[in-house]
This record gives structure tokens, C-alpha cells and sequence, in this order.
């Protein structure tokens, strides 16, 4: 059980709000002054004569809803900076950087990033991630002969050691909190041990926490990725990705793969996404808030074995969660008693908790991580990790907290019934 003392956060980002509502959305920038940046469907756009353009020439290189939400702005500069940005966008904001670029999904973001690397290249990644992450890095390694080597970076010594290990490191692939065991990762603590090497990517996947709570450009990290699938979109209904960068190089190389490789977002997306975003400050309150009661909950349970909720004293890292984080999301996991029969039992009961992939929506979901997400890790590697079969995962969402604890005690209590 763990003590009630869950305080001593990262003070909130300055203008997070304001900026997520204003940066880039000026009316001024369309024809009709709209307060709602338009959808722009057109594929292809009008050139005075060849070669002359009013910033847009085909769809797939560049498009304004898509531009609304990913252009340039960095929220940590002084306000002279931020007036300077202003007329560019949001996301960055958000991020605290200066570029953001927008995917079709968290994966071809991830794929994208991947393209900056070369045969022979090593990515070093850390040991529990996302599966389709893990799937992705190990059918490149095949196809284009790097080498992948898998680490638990919560030990900043074995990451150094792996860094010396292989001279060819080029990338470190880090995910804070992990997917499904929510590790956390000191990201100041690894970047300054892989920058130690010159030429090393530092690359983090900020899905779990959105850059409300987790800044990794501002921890020393290179290359924010994030799905927004999952927080930033926060309605289960759009699919995509985002990397966030400062350096104008890796910008510029991104920028021409994304071109060049087309995963890009439909405009459609791009502006559910941009209106999911004015109200992510808001949702992440009430997910951190309904997550540490349903967490505190589940600690208590004579049914639960363990919670794993970085927001928790009794997370292994809750003070490395409290020095780089403004709070923590609704993502949480935890050990049912019992065996598989308990934990399918228990996810059969639910009634407000829907039992669906994905998490950062803002409706509850609840997995079994061994059969589910993380079916495709190898049974080795899921039985090191604690990918058990009793684990379950939560995505708390924003119905009333009451609801939520009825419901995942009745599911409890029926599955030992
Ligand atoms: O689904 P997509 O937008 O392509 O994002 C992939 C992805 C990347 N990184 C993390 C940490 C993720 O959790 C995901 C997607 N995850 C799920 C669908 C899931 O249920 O865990």
C-alpha cells in the first residue's frame, strides 16, 4: 500500500492554454477571417505562373490545416520570442519546440525518424516499449541491416555501458512511462550519457503523458514523438502522429521525408486533432486526477496483487516522475490475484470500462497487454518484462470517478465470484 503523499510536481508549463488555443490560429492568416482554421481538401493549389505559389503547391508537401497544427513555436522563450512566433502554430507550442511535423499515424512518425538512419546504424532502445514499436525496429534491423539492442534505461549504467558497447550507436529509443509496465525513465539523465557520443540521436515517445505533463525536447531529448491517437487528439477518433524537433537540420531532413515517404495526415485530421488540442490541458487535469483515485483504489483492493501508477510514492521511479513531469496521465497498470481465468473474468465484468486497444481517450478502456497489445513480443521477452498474463492496463478516462471505482470493484469482486 502506498502512502497519500502525491505532491512536489514540475510547476505547470507557463501559457500552456493560451498557446494551445492562440499560437498559429490567427483569423487574419484565411481570406474569410475564420476563427476555426477552414479544412483544406484541395490536393493542389494555384501558381500565378510556374514556380510562383502563396506557400502551397501540392498537398502532400504542404497544406494549411495540416501547417495550422504543426508550424513553429517554442512556449519556453521570453515573451519578445513568443510575439516574434506568433502566426505560427500550435503544436509546437505544446511541445515546447521549434518544429513539429504531422504523420499519419504514431508509427509512420516512428518510421519517419528511422529513415534518418543508415545501414549498419545501431538503434538502442529501451527494453519495454509499445510492441508495434519493437515489431517496426525488428523488421528494419532485418531489412536494412542495422542493429537493434534492448536496454532497461531506468539503469543509466547499463545504457552507458550498451552506448560504449556498440561505437555504431546512432539512436536511443526511449518511451516514458513504458507501454505496458510504465517505467520511467530519467530522459536528462540518458541524454546527457548518449551525447556523450557524438552523432547520437536522443529519441523519446511522449505518448503516454502528451506534452502537458512531459516536455522531452526541454529534458535534452532530440526528436519528441508522440501518437497523437492518444492524448493530444484525446477522442478516439483520429489517427496520428507527431515529432517534435529544435535542431533546424533534423528539421529539414524530417521535412523531406515526409514529403518524399507520404505518410501524412488527411486535412480532416489535422483539424480534429487541432480541436482536440484546445482542450488538452483540461482532459489531462481530470485523467491525472481520476487515475491517482482509481490507482489508490486498485492499491487497496484485497483483488489486486500490485498497481502500477507512476503517479503512486511506491512507483519504483516516482521521484525521477516528480523532477522531469507537471503530473502524470490516466495510464495505469496492474496485477490481478489469481491466474488469466481471474484477469479475462474481471475484464468480461466491466461496464463502463470498455475492453479496446489504445489508451488517452476520454473514455475508460481496460486490455490485457499478453493477448493484446503486447501478443506479438516474444514470450522470453514479455515473461523479463512482467508482461503476465494477470497484468491488466487501464486508460482511465473523464467519466465520473464514482462510476469508475463502482464499476472496476464489481468487475473485481465477479471475477473471484
Ligand atoms: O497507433 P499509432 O498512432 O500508430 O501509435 C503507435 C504507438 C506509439 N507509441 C506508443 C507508446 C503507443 O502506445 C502506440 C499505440 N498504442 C496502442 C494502440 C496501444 O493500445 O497501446
Amino acid at each position: 500500500m502506498c502512502c497519500r503523499k502525491c505532491s512536489g510536481y514540475l510547476p505547470p508549463f507557463p501559457h500552456f492554454a493560451t498557446d494551445a488555443i492562440h499560437y498559429g490560429q490567427e483569423p487574419e492568416q484565411w481570406n474569410s477571417w475564420a476563427i476555426v482554421p477552414p479544412i483544406t481538401l484541395s490536393t493542389t493549389f494555384k501558381q500565378a505562373e510556374p514556380g510562383k505559389n502563396r506557400g502551397y503547391e501540392y498537398t502532400r508537401v504542404g497544406n494549411p490545416s495540416r501547417h495550422v497544427l504543426e508550424k513553429v513555436m517554442s512556449s519556453l522563450n521570453g515573451a519578445g520570442h513568443r510575439e516574434q512566433l506568433m502566426g505560427l502554430t500550435c503544436l509546437a507550442a505544446a511541445d515546447g519546440a521549434e518544429h513539429c511535423l504531422a504523420y499519419s499515424s504514431g508509427m509512420a512518425a516512428t518510421l519517419n525518424i528511422c529513415h534518418l538512419l543508415k545501414t549498419g546504424d545501431t538503434i538502442i532502445c529501451t527494453d519495454d516499449v509499445y510492441a508495434g514499436t519493437r515489431a517496426l525496429f525488428e523488421k528494419i534491423k532485418c531489412d536494412y541491416h542495422l542493429e537493434v539492442v534492448y536496454v532497461d534505461c531506468t539503469n543509466i549504467k547499463l545504457l552507458e555501458d550498451k552506448i560504449k558497447e556498440y561505437p555504431t550507436t546512432r539512436l536511443v529509443w526511449l518511451e516514458s512511462p513504458t507501454n505496458p509496465t510504465l517505467k520511467v525513465i530519467d530522459i536528462k539523465a540518458c541524454a546527457d550519457v548518449a551525447h556523450r557520443r557524438e552523432g547520437v540521436l536522443v529519441a523519446v515517445d511522449n505518448s503516454f503523458m502528451s506534452p502537458y505533463f512531459q516536455r522531452p525536447l526541454s529534458l535534452g531529448a532530440d526528436i519528441c514523438m508522440c501518437s497523437a491517437t492518444k492524448y493530444i487528439n484525446g477522442h478516439c477518433d483520429v489517427l496520428m502522429g507527431l515529432v517534435s524537433v529544435n535542431s533546424d537540420d533534423l528539421y529539414k531532413k524530417l521535412k523531406s521525408l515526409q514529403s518524399n515517404l507520404g505518410a501524412v495526415p488527411s486535412p480532416f485530421d489535422c483539424y480534429m486533432c487541432n480541436r482536440g488540442l484546445k482542450t488538452l490541458h483540461i482532459r489531462m487535469k481530470l485523467h491525472f486526477k481520476n487515475g491517482l483515485a482509481v490507482a489508490k483504489f486498485l492499491g487497496d483492493h484485497c483483488h489486486v496483487e500490485k498497481v502500477i501508477y507512476p503517479g503512486l510514492p511506491c512507483h519504483p521511479q516516482h521521484e525521477v516522475v516528480k523532477k522531469q513531469c507537471t503530473g502524470v496521465s490516466g495510464i495505469m497498470s496492474f496485477y490481478i490475484k489469481g491466474d488469466k481465468e481471474n484477469a479475462f473474468a474481471f475484464l468480461r465484468n466491466l461496464k463502463v470500462f470498455t475492453v479496446a486497444y489504445s489508451v488517452g481517450g476520454f473514455e475508460s478502456l481496460a486490455e490485457h497487454p499478453a493477448t493484446m497489445t503486447h501478443a506479438s513480443v516474444p514470450e522470453e521477452v514479455k515473461k523479463r518484462l512482467g508482461i503476465t498474463d494477470t497484468l491488466i492496463r487501464l486508460s482511465v478516462g473523464l467519466e465520473d470517478l464514482e462510476d469508475l471505482l463502482a464499476d472496476l470493484d464489481q468487475a473485481l469482486k465477479a471475477a473471484f465470484a
